[in-house]
């Protein structure tokens, strides 16, 4: 189809760029950052992920997309760490379930994070819980030597899924992110209400670092804050930004 030779030429010509969402923790300090990919489109002008990172799926892409987004995001890492207002910045990519299953997957990241010197402990990859489905031990295996290296995992959309508990406590995990579905409604809806409280519970439980998505207003940031969840992203903050945007803010934060 056209638009997957478009993808493809995508590739070719370096039609994508990242754009950065703030984290920001309850003391008003932003911690990091979500970088999140687009496509600038000859035609279409800027095209979100959810337009194209299905068909990037289906046809295999995502691999050259998700090696590309992965430099980019490490180069970015190493060009902050010699500036004060965004040396200190988490950067949490999105990774795919191919991504993570390619043989060379361990050994890609190393090199990228080489090659760029990039700190891989500013560096912090984003599951989604659909990754659990198969193969779960190879992902495991995967996620220990990063976890060597100094990188870190958010299990994005976490509670949207249908994994199972007994993986949370099998791989190692930094943090879980409650899923925008839940903070939608949070003041509104009982249900959302104490499942947000209930993924709060379970990741302190388990050690773990919590991080609320999607969160648009004060009120669902107090009532995230006053169940626990320290940390927060979304447009009541700010929406994803493009690079300039983005050192803007941080300098305006700093
Ligand atoms: O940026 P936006 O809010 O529109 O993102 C929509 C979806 O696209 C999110 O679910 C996000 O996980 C996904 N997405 C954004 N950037 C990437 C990426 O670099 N790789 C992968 N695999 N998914 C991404
Ligand atoms: O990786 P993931 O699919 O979870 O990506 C987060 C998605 O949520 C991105 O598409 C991002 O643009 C979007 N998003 C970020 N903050 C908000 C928000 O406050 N409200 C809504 N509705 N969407 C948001
Ligand atoms: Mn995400
Ligand atoms: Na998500």
């Amino acid at each position: 189809a056209k638009i997957e030779a478009d993808l493809r030429q995508g590739l070719i010509k370096k039609q994508f760029l990242l754009h950065y969402q703030p984290q920001i923790f309850s003391n008003g300090r932003m911690t990091g950052v979500e970088a999140l990919v687009r496509w600038q489109h000859p035609v279409r002008g800027l095209v979100p992920p959810s337009d194209f990172i299905p068909l990037a799926e289906e046809t295999g892409l995502i691999l050259q997309l998700g090696n590309w987004v992965l430099e980019a995001a490490c180069k970015q890492l190493a060009e902050w760490a010699t500036r004060p207002e965004l040396a200190d910045l988490t950067v949490a990519v999105n990774v795919s379930v191919q991504q993570f299953h390619q043989p060379e997957f361990v050994d890609h990241i190393q090199e990228v994070i080489r090659v760029t010197g990039a700190n891989p402990e500013r560096l912090k990859l984003e599951l989604t819980e659909s990754m659990l489905a198969e193969n779960v031990q190879d992902i495991i295996k995967k996620m220990f030597a990063l976890k060597a290296d100094g990188i870190g995992f958010s299990l994005d959309d976490f509670g949207t899924g249908y994994s199972s508990l007994s993986y949370l406590k099998q791989l190692p995990l930094d943090q879980l992110k409650i899923d925008q579905s839940f903070v939608r409604d949070v003041l509104t809806d009982p249900s959302d209400a104490t499942i947000a409280k209930t993924i709060v519970n379970l990741a302190q439980s388990l050690g773990l670092s919590v991080i609320a998505e999607g969160v648009e207003t004060e009120a669902q940031r107090n009532f995230l804050e006053t169940s626990g969840c320290h940390s927060c992203q979304g447009y009541f903050f700010s929406r994803p930004l493009p690079i300039e945007e983005f050192e803007e803010y941080a300098r305006r934060c700093w």
